[in-house]
């Protein structure tokens, strides 16, 4: 099989070959496309059935050329954080938005709720800092991978290296270690679990990039202390969560995300008491 070519379930978690789904460093301009309402139309061609296949979402992407009169409308910036601008809803399969970053802007480390997350720069530059998963969270995609491979040995080897407290009370706790608890189920402690960065990549102009979470976790910045940045970002299926995680101690958080603007209209806010707590800190 050309791995290279898999197709995959449009959720993660149902890829049968999630172990071997390849291409996520940043891939050049291969065939041309003219234009992105093109892009947007040739992306619902590729999207018809119930696969995904990685690398023509890739190429098509990459094929397109950056072009700011093709984006300027849908570029709105907030001052104090990037903001997401929905570009096409994908006919509810997938969406295409464009996200736009101030200087010195930045995401959380976060997950991409067991969707397909394609990434091109059209503007400036991004750093893609990527995480493994915290050994307190075991994501969708790995529980499917366990199911699959995973030997009574395996895990409890992997039980046996996590050596911190079990601050659960429904937990039986025999010596204060996470592989003694008795519960079934994984204690919690985020105490002393810091993120662990994987890699780090500069994404420029036309590059495109692949992620999804069997791939691991990611944050966004855009380093420039002076220059904006713009990315154009293709979610299948699309999603309205995801999580979130301190990159101290890898406590993950469940947040909504939201449009800043929607086919170049600006999306009036509703304040929420959440925003007034958020407000007053
Ligand atoms: N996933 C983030 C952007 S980095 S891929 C978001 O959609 O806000
Ligand atoms: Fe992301």
């Amino acid at each position: 099989m050309d791995v290279e070519n898999v197709n995959c379930k449009i959720r993660v978690s149902q890829c049968a070959d999630m172990e071997i789904i390849p291409i996520e460093r940043p891939l050049k301009v291969t065939q041309e496309i003219g234009g992105l309402d093109k892009l947007v139309e040739e992306l619902h061609k590729v999207f018809t059935n119930d696969y995904v296949n990685i690398q023509d979402v890739q190429k098509l992407m990459a094929g397109y050329k950056s072009d700011p009169k093709d984006w300027r409308k849908y570029a709105k910036f907030d001052r104090f954080r990037y903001t997401r601008n929905l570009v096409d809803a994908g006919n509810g399969a997938f969406n295409i938005m464009i996200l736009c970053w101030g200087p010195g802007h930045a995401s959380a480390i976060h997950d991409h709720a067991d969707s397909h997350c394609f990434m091109k720069l059209l503007s400036g530059s991004l750093e893609e800092v990527r995480y493994d998963w915290p050994s307190t969270v075991e994501p969708e995609v790995r529980k499917v991978l366990n199911r699959h491979r995973a030997t009574e040995e395996h895990l409890d080897t992997k039980m046996a290296a996590l050596d911190v407290s079990c601050q659960n009370d429904s937990c039986q706790n025999f010596g204060g270690k996470v592989d003694r608890c008795q519960c079934g189920s994984q204690c919690e402690d985020y105490s002393s679990d810091q993120m662990e960065e994987i890699g780090r990549t500069r994404l420029e102009v036309n590059d495109v990039c692949y992620i999804n979470d069997a791939l691991g976790l990611h944050r966004m910045e855009n380093p420039s202390h002076v220059d904006s940045a713009v990315s154009l970002h293709l979610y299948c299926p699309p999603f309205d969560s995801c999580r979130v995680f301190d990159a101290r101690t890898g406590k993950p958080s469940e947040v909504k995300v939201t449009f800043w603007s929607v086919n170049g209209k600006k999306v009036k806010r509703v304040i929420e008491a959440t925003d007034v707590a958020d407000s007053q800190q």
